[in-house]
C-alpha cells in the first residue's frame, strides 16, 4: 500500500510504503453508513497542503474547513478555486485531475447522495470530499474533523503531525430532522451561548435547532407590535433572576449562524398554555382582562390565552406573522403542550385556527403531541414526547397524527429529554420521566418505539433540554454532552450499532470535547480516552 509523506517546506510529494502504520478503525460519531479502512495509507496535512474547491458553492465550506484547521495546526491552508470552473469539473472525475497535496471539495450530480450525503476518500494524492449539495460537504467536513487527532480542536497552535487515515466513506442520513431543542424561556441564554451550542451540535451532524422562545417564565423574542412581551415579559427567569430577550437582530444573527452550519432554526411560540409571560404583559389577553403577575416558579399547566376573544386572535396572527418573517425555514412550532387550563373544545378550535394562520404564512405547523387532538393539515409535524394516558397517550395521538398524514419527530421524554438526571447523583435536572443515563439515551430505535409506527412515519429525532434547573452555559453543557451525540447518531445511522460498540466510539469524543473545553458528563458507562 502507498502512503504519501509531505514534509514542511517540501512541495513535491514522496510516496512510500508506510509499514509501521497501524490499521485501526476510526472512531466516528455518528458512525457513517459505510466505512472502508485502507490499511497503511495516511494523508498528512502540512505546510504545502491546499484546499481546492470546485466553484463558488463549495468555496464557503472550504473556508469553513480552513477556519477549523488553521488555529490548531498553524498551517496556511490556502483555499483555491479549481480553474477553469466548468460543468465537467463538477463530477467525481474532477478528483482525478487534482493538484497533489490537496483537500478537494466538490459537488457532483452523480450518485445517490441526497442533499446531506457525501463520499470521503482519503487515499492517493490527497483527500477528496464529494457531495450532491453544499450541505453534504459540510457534513463530510465534520467527519474529516473526527479523522484528525483530537488536538485539531484546540484554539492555539499545537504540534502535528496532522495525519488522516486512509478511508473510503459513503454516507447519508437516515432521517432529515435531527434536532436539538433549547429552552431559552425558563433561563435565558445569550446569542454567544447559542452559537457555541450550534458549534458543538453541528459536529454530530444535527441539522435542526428548535428554540423554545416563550413560556410562563419569559418571552424571549421581540415582537414589534407587542413590545411589552419582552420589555416586561422577558425581564425575569426562573428563580427571579434577571431574564433577557433577543432583539430581532440578535435573532437574525442566530438564524444566519445556524444556516452557516446547515442547521434550520425552528422557532417555538408555545400556546395556548405556557403563556403567563404574555398574560402578565397584556392584561387584555386574559378572559377577565385583569393583569397577572410575572411567574418565576417551575409549575406547568396553569396558564391559558383567552380562546375566542378577538384580541387573542389578533395577538396570535400578528405574533406568527412577525415570527414567520424572521424564519427562512419551513416550520413554526406552536407548542400546544400541557394546556390544562384550556377547555378541550376550545383547544381544538384554537389549534385549527392557528393551523390556518400558519398555512397563511406559507409555513408548516409543528406542535407537541397534544396538537393531534385537533385535525390539523397533513403537512403538520407532531412531536412525540410520550406523555398522557388512554386515548390521550402520546402513542395514541402519534398514531392519529400519522393516520392524517403527519410525520413524527421522536422525543420520548424517558430517552431524549436532556433535562432528566443521568442518575441519582446528578445535582441538576429533574426525574419525572426517570433517570436517563448515557446508555438509555442511546439504546432505543425511533422506528421501533411506538407500536404501529415505522420508519416512514417518522421525520426524525430530537433531544429537548428544558432549563428550569439549568441556569448557566456550563450547566447546559453538562446535561447536553455526551447524550446529544447519541441522539444525533440515532437520527443519522441507518442501522444503529450496539451499545458496546458505540461506547468505544463515544469514548474517543472525550479528548475532542476536552480540547474544546466542554463541560461534559464523564459518565462511568463510557471508556473515555482521556
Ligand atoms: C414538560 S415536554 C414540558 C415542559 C417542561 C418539561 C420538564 C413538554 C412538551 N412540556 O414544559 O419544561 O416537561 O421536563
Amino acid at each position: 500500500m502507498h502512503a504519501r509523506n509531505f514534509h514542511a517546506g517540501k512541495s513535491d510529494g514522496v510516496w512510500a510504503i508506510q509499514a509501521e502504520s497501524v490499521t485501526t478503525q476510526p472512531r466516528l460519531v455518528p458512525a457513517p453508513a459505510s466505512l472502508k479502512v485502507l490499511g497503511g495509507i495516511e494523508f498528512e496535512i502540512d505546510l504545502g497542503t491546499s484546499i481546492v474547491v470546485d466553484g463558488p458553492e463549495s468555496q464557503p465550506i472550504g473556508e469553513y474547513l480552513a477556519g477549523l484547521l488553521r488555529p490548531s495546526t498553524g498551517l496556511p491552508l490556502p483555499v483555491t478555486p479549481m480553474t477553469p470552473v466548468t460543468p465537467v469539473t463538477r463530477t467525481a472525475k474532477a478528483a482525478q485531475t487534482l493538484p497533489e497535496n490537496s483537500l478537494f471539495l466538490g459537488l457532483s450530480i452523480e450518485g445517490d447522495l441526497g442533499s446531506e450525503g457525501y463520499t470521503l476518500d482519503v487515499a492517493g494524492p490527497g483527500i477528496t470530499l464529494i457531495a450532491g449539495a453544499p450541505q453534504g460537504l459540510f457534513r463530510g467536513v465534520q467527519t474529516l474533523r473526527q479523522l484528525l487527532p483530537p488536538s485539531v480542536e484546540r484554539k492555539s497552535v499545537t504540534s502535528g503531525p496532522w495525519n488522516v487515515p486512509g478511508v473510503r466513506i459513503v454516507d447519508r442520513p437516515r432521517w432529515g430532522w435531527r434536532g436539538s431543542m433549547l429552552d431559552v424561556a425558563r433561563h435565558f441564554f445569550s446569542v454567544a451561548d447559542v452559537k457555541r451550542h450550534i458549534d458543538l451540535a453541528c459536529r454530530y451532524k444535527l441539522n435542526v435547532l428548535h428554540l423554545h422562545l416563550t413560556d410562563d417564565q419569559g418571552w424571549r423574542i421581540h415582537i414589534d407590535r407587542w413590545p411589552r412581551l419582552t420589555q416586561h415579559g422577558g425581564s425575569l427567569e426562573v428563580g427571579g433572576t434577571q431574564g433577557g430577550y433577543y432583539t430581532k437582530d440578535d435573532y437574525r444573527e442566530i438564524v444566519s449562524y445556524a444556516a452557516a452550519h446547515y442547521m434550520t432554526v425552528v422557532p417555538e411560540i408555545d400556546m395556548p398554555g405556557h403563556t403567563r409571560a404574555a398574560l402578565a404583559s397584556y392584561p387584555e389577553l386574559n378572559c377577565d382582562g385583569r393583569p397577572r403577575p410575572l411567574y418565576t416558579g417551575t409549575d406547568v399547566g396553569f396558564s391559558s390565552l383567552c380562546i375566542g376573544k378577538e384580541v387573542t386572535d389578533r395577538f396570535v396572527d400578528e405574533v406568527i406573522a412577525e415570527i414567520a418573517d424572521l424564519t427562512p425555514g419551513p416550520y413554526i412550532h406552536i407548542g400546544g403542550d400541557e394546556a390544562a387550563q384550556t377547555a378541550p373544545p376550545e383547544y381544538i378550535t384554537f389549534m385549527r385556527r392557528v393551523d390556518e394562520t400558519i398555512r397563511h404564512q406559507k409555513k408548516s405547523l409543528v406542535g407537541w403531541e397534544e396538537v393531534a387532538k385537533a385535525a390539523l393539515s397533513a403537512n403538520s409535524v407532531v412531536q412525540f414526547w410520550n406523555n398522557g394516558s388512554g386515548s390521550h397517550s402520546g402513542a395514541e395521538l402519534a398514531r392519529k397524527a400519522v393516520e392524517r398524514g403527519s410525520k413524527l419527530v421522536m422525543s420520548p421524554s424517558d430517552r431524549a429529554y436532556l433535562d432528566m438526571k443521568y442518575d441519582s447523583k446528578t445535582s441538576l435536572g429533574t426525574k419525572w420521566a426517570g433517570f436517563v443515563d448515557v446508555r438509555r439515551a442511546y439504546e432505543w430505535d425511533p422506528a421501533d418505539h411506538i407500536p404501529e409506527i415505522g420508519e416512514s412515519d417518522i421525520a426524525g429525532v430530537e433531544a429537548p433540554i428544558w432549563t428550569e434547573t439549568i441556569a448557566t452555559a456550563s450547566d447546559l453543557e453538562f446535561m447536553v454532552w455526551p447524550r446529544l451525540a447519541g441522539i444525533a447518531e440515532l437520527g443519522w445511522v441507518p442501522a444503529r450499532g450496539s451499545w458496546d460498540e458505540y461506547r468505544v466510539r463515544l469514548g474517543a469524543q472525550g479528548p475532542r470535547l476536552e480540547a474544546t473545553g466542554v463541560n461534559f458528563f464523564r459518565s462511568s458507562q463510557v471508556p473515555w480516552e482521556l
